[in-house]
């Protein structure tokens, strides 16, 4: 952890440490839990197996990927090793999808938005303010429903192993602070040109609120942002931190305006290859590792909040009228995409959220 740390740290970072100014330079994060279960002894084979993922080192997304690639080795007596690729240095989402169908890659991580092409249901995640609390959206993930869409991944030569947590998403801009739809939508002065996901959900989110959206891949996104190509972007706290986004945004406002989760995938070819007692393990460790990435990704959640204000982001809070006003300038979207999703799949994710929160 802390040499991951330490490599990612801005050179402003590392000279308020050297002026002594005390900051907690790791979260609090758990250890990831022990590895057990059965040790497949026998050689059914060896595989490397690539996967590529969009986000950085120190992300939960990589952190969790270890952690599976070091159950693989450890279960097969080191038969399946695992080889990250972070920082969209493979490719980004879209193409790291292609690459799996193609069989050019083994496995990747995207976030269920772009991922919509294939499995149109999924943009059901794409709904404005779906998830009151990150319970109902693990429930969701849980759920049959949600089990049905990963397993509609195989008509496009994709095996999809698990649903983890990408989040709450946030709104950052370089422009201005945000504590309005009006603060978007810039009435006098014009609206802000946000980056949205590959996805016409995102899109129409962002039209409704009154910006400039512009799709866009996420590896493109911190030098549009430097660059002044667009003012903003929209990603959970720990991405807005753990990819050095707050070294050209200025302001962030907490919309929590979307959870999007992330997928962990495989190519059916490589799936293919793959002994069925592997298939297994592998299919275990996914679940396993899905599962210790939400939980890291819970616990980075408000620290990584509180590092982007120790690093100078100006960070807007929002009351309850004020995300009610994002919320009602946003239903809309519901009118447009319910249809399109399927009524009957956007009422059964409604039902589980609010069993969850009648508990
Ligand atoms: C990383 C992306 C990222 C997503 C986005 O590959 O594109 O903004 O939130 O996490 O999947």
């Amino acid at each position: 952890m802390s040499a991951i740390w330490r490599t990612s740290l801005t050179l402003a970072g590392a000279a308020s440490l050297t002026m002594g100014v005390a900051q907690a330079q790791e979260p609090d994060l758990s250890e990831p839990p022990e590895i057990d279960g059965e040790v497949i002894t026998e050689d059914l084979g060896s595989h490397t197996l690539r996967l590529g993922i969009g986000l950085a080192e120190s992300s939960p997304q990589y952190l969790s990927s270890q952690y599976f690639a070091d159950i693989l080795d450890e279960r097969t007596e080191g038969r399946i090793s695992v080889e990250i690729f972070p920082n969209s240095q493979l490719g980004d989402d879209v193409q790291m999808m292609e690459m799996l169908q193609t069989g050019s890659l083994d496995m990747t991580y995207p976030s269920t938005s772009p991922a919509t092409t294939y499995v149109p249901e999924l943009a059901v995640f794409d709904l404005p303010f779906l998830f009151p609390t990150r319970e109902s959206a693990v429930e969701v993930m849980n759920s049959d429903v949600a089990q049905d869409m990963l397993d509609s991944f195989e008509e496009s030569d994709i095996k999809a192993l698990a649903f983890s947590e990408n989040g709450y998403r946030q709104l950052t801009n370089s422009v201005r602070p945000v504590e309005s739809p009006e603060d978007v939508a810039g009435i006098d002065v014009g609206g802000l040109t946000i980056r949205t996901m590959e996805n016409d959900v995102q899109l129409s989110i962002w039209e409704a609120l009154g910006a400039n959206p512009t799709p866009m891949a996420f590896g493109e996104v911190f030098s549009a942002m430097e660059q002044g190509v667009i003012d903003g972007q929209e990603n959970p706290w720990s991405t807005i931190l753990t990819s050095n986004f707050y070294e050209v945004q200025d302001y962030g406002s907490e919309t929590r305006h979307v959870y999007t989760p992330f997928i962990l995938m495989m190519s059916m070819q490589t799936w293919d290859q793959l002994d069925p007692q592997y298939q297994e393990l592998v299919q275990e460790a996914a679940r396993k590792s899905a599962e210790y990435e939400i939980q890291l990704a819970t616990e980075y959640d408000d620290w990584s909040r509180e590092q982007l204000e120790e690093r100078g982001m100006e960070i807007t809070r929002l009351n309850d009228e004020q995300v009610a006003e994002f919320q009602e300038a946003v239903e809309e979207v519901y009118d447009e995409w319910a249809p399109e999703i399927g009524e009957d799949v956007v009422e059964e994710v409604q039902s589980i959220v609010a069993d969850v929160q009648d508990e």
